[in-house]
């Protein structure tokens, strides 16, 4: 186990911020201050998913999230990169169904880091848990700019796979702070928090977001 390795824990997957460093550049925001917004806002745990940077700058933006979110205490997952992940000594990955196949990234990350899997149905979220994931993201739930022509499985077929799941699950796809507190109250004990890009990034203050998305989740889960 590496110095300052964050060990998972699932409430980690409360209130999930992905990176999108288009919408930072849109709003004229580095990505590691938007990150630093986020976290000091409750976010409680970070993925970066860069899809349109160079692999260096993806490194670098890596280490400097990650010392940021350590300062938190918050994990830091690495977006299919598992080269990058490793190379910044990050807290794991998140993979989707057609990256590395989960068994291979867990032995080469090892047993402590973290895996997430992407999850759409039952018998995906029984691979996940079959091969070594620590947790599942499942969606989207609602349909979402961020990525466009992505199944939208709702409400429903996200109570479905949570379920189905021996996994702690996340949710995502066009989850915001007016449906949040919808996704959290479903009533399925492993839904474990959401997971957003644009409700936290595609915005010009992520701090003030973030500290409002944490609130409603907070009371929708008081009232469970
Ligand atoms: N996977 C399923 S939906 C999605 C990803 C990465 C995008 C979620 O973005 P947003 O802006 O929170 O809807
Ligand atoms: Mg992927």
């Amino acid at each position: 186990k590496s110095a300052g390795q964050v060990r998972f824990n699932p409430s980690d997957l409360f209130l999930y911020a992905v990176t999108d460093s288009a919408m930072n550049r849109k709003w004229g925001h580095a990505i590691s201050d938007a990150v630093k917004a986020a976290v000091e806002g409750g976010a409680t745990i970070v993925q970066l998913r860069e899809k349109d940077i160079e692999t260096r700058d993806f490194l670098e933006a890596a280490k400097s999230c990650l010392q940021i979110c350590r300062s938190h205490g918050v994990p830091l997952l690495i977006n299919d990169r598992i080269d990058v992940a490793l190379a910044c000594d990050a807290d794991g990955v998140h993979i989707g169904q057609s990256d590395m196949p989960t068994h291979v990234a867990r032995a080469l990350l090892g047993p402590e880091k973290i895996i997430g899997v992407s999850c759409k149905t039952p018998e995906h979220a029984e691979q996940a848990w079959i091969a070594g994931a620590d947790y599942i993201g499942c969606g989207g739930v609602y349909p979402t700019n961020t990525k466009a022509n992505n199944l939208t499985i709702g409400l429903e077929g996200l109570k479905t796979v949570c379920l189905a799941s021996k996994l702690p699950v996340v949710a995502i796809g066009g989850i915001n702070t007016s449906n949040a507190q919808s996704v959290m109250q479903i009533g399925v004990p492993n839904l474990k928090g959401v997971a957003v890009v644009s409700a936290l990034f595609d915005r010009e203050c992520v701090l003030t977001e973030t500290k409002k998305l944490r609130t409603l989740l907070m009371e929708a889960t008081q009232v469970m």
